[in-house]
């Protein structure tokens, strides 16, 4: 593999992912295709090897486009995404037309121009909640938020195309990802960046739901194992085996910056709230990976880097985030 396109890459796992790549693989070239939407940023590519790296500003929903950036390339690894559930609460059509349109234009360029591997980036959200035990690839999805149904929707046209014109498609589904770059919405950066700023940190309903936490560097790597040693047409789970409540995550956060738990809110209750996520990844694990961060240390890493790299996440904070913030938050009052 020498030429790889990664869609998303200017997000949050694509920007660590293609870093990850350039630095792990001297003789791949990067071609990076990603829209900017409010979630995509240069600002995480800025420390690149630009000799490696080329940057197209292209929506993965235009066909001609999409097909355009994908010539000559041996591999696509698709992040790009509508990828923050509440945002799916409020309004879904981007979600659609990213997740399942712009999946189907890289299956018909990958077609088109017999591409040797499309890996097709998903989520632990597919198969929906799950009371006891983790779920392994051979059980039936389940989605129950438009973000997650429209995730399932991608990976199922991809398994469709698969089997009906032998595309080689591999699905990965991870779990709660977090690390540098995490745009502010999510549940890690937006409580400690609030924390930071000695503002209250949102819990949503009794704060006892269940995520499990992956590193994104374990992330990156589960991804990448499943391109390079993974069989078309399989799914591959990837865990971060650190299942957490939100309440331990949210103390375990006011603890690294140095807050109490005062500045806890509880707030009302996302509509349709999974419990709790819990996937197994012996598949994924059979063929070499496993995820190599401590949850303790992840955190407390992630939260000093956020500590650090104020000058990133405060320009973000700022415009189109707070009036999202406004609109998601306002009217929670108390759970
Ligand atoms: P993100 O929101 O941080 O980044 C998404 C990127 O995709 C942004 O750079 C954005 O500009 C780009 N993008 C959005 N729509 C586009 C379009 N139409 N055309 C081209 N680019 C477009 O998301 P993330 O958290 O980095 O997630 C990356 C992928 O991993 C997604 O597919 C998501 O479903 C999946 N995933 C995320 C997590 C998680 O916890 N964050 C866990 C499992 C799977
Ligand atoms: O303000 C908040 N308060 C709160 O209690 C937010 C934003 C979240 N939460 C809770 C909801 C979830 O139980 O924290 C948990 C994590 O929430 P998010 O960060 O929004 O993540 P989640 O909904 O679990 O989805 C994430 O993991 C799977 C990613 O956003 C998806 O892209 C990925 O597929």
């Amino acid at each position: 593999m020498k030429r790889i396109v990664v869609t998303g890459g200017a997000g949050f796992i694509g920007s660590n992912f293609v870093r990850y790549t350039l630095n792990t693989y001297p003789e791949v070239h990067v071609v990076n295709v990603d829209k900017l939407t409010y979630a995509g940023n240069l600002d995480n590519l800025k420390d690149l090897d630009a000799s490696r790296h080329t940057f197209v500003q292209a929506d993965i929903a235009d066909a001609e486009a999409m097909a355009k950036a994908m010539e000559g390339c041996d591999a696509v690894v698709n992040f790009a995404a509508d990828s923050h559930v509440d945002r799916s609460i409020m309004e879904a059509s981007d979600f659609i037309a990213t997740n399942v349109r712009g999946v189907h234009n890289i299956l018909e360029a990958a077609k088109a121009q017999g591409t040797k591997r499309v890996l097709l980036v998903s989520t632990d959200e597919v198969y929906g909640s799950i009371a006891e035990g983790s779920f392994r690839e051979t059980d039936p999805v389940g989605p129950r938020n438009p973000y997650s149904a429209s995730k399932a929707g991608g990976e199922l046209l991809g398994l469709s195309y698969f089997h009906t014109f032998g595309i080689p498609v591999i699905i990965t589904r991870g779990s709660n990802t977090y690390g540098p770059y995490q745009y502010p919405e999510k549940v890690l950066p937006l409580f400690v960046t609030n924390a930071i700023d000695n503002e209250p940190l949102p819990l949503y309903g009794d704060g006892k739901n269940v995520r499990d936490w992956l590193f994104v560097e374990d992330h990156c790597r589960g991804v990448d194992h499943a391109l390079r040693h993974g069989t078309p047409g399989e799914i591959y789970n990837i865990a971060g085996e650190n299942e957490r409540e939100n309440i331990a995550l949210t103390t375990k956060i006011l603890e690294c910056v140095g807050k109490d738990d005062s500045l806890i809110r509880p707030v009302k209750d996302r509509p349709g709230h999974d419990r709790r996520y819990s996937i197994d990844s012996t598949k994924l694990k059979a063929l070499g990976w496993e995820p190599q961060m401590d949850w303790e240390t992840g955190v407390a890493l992630t939260v000093k880097w956020y500590q650090e790299n104020e000058w990133w996440w405060r320009k973000i904070k700022t415009g189109e985030f707070l009036e999202y913030y406004k609109r998601q938050y306002a009217d929670r009052g108390s759970a």
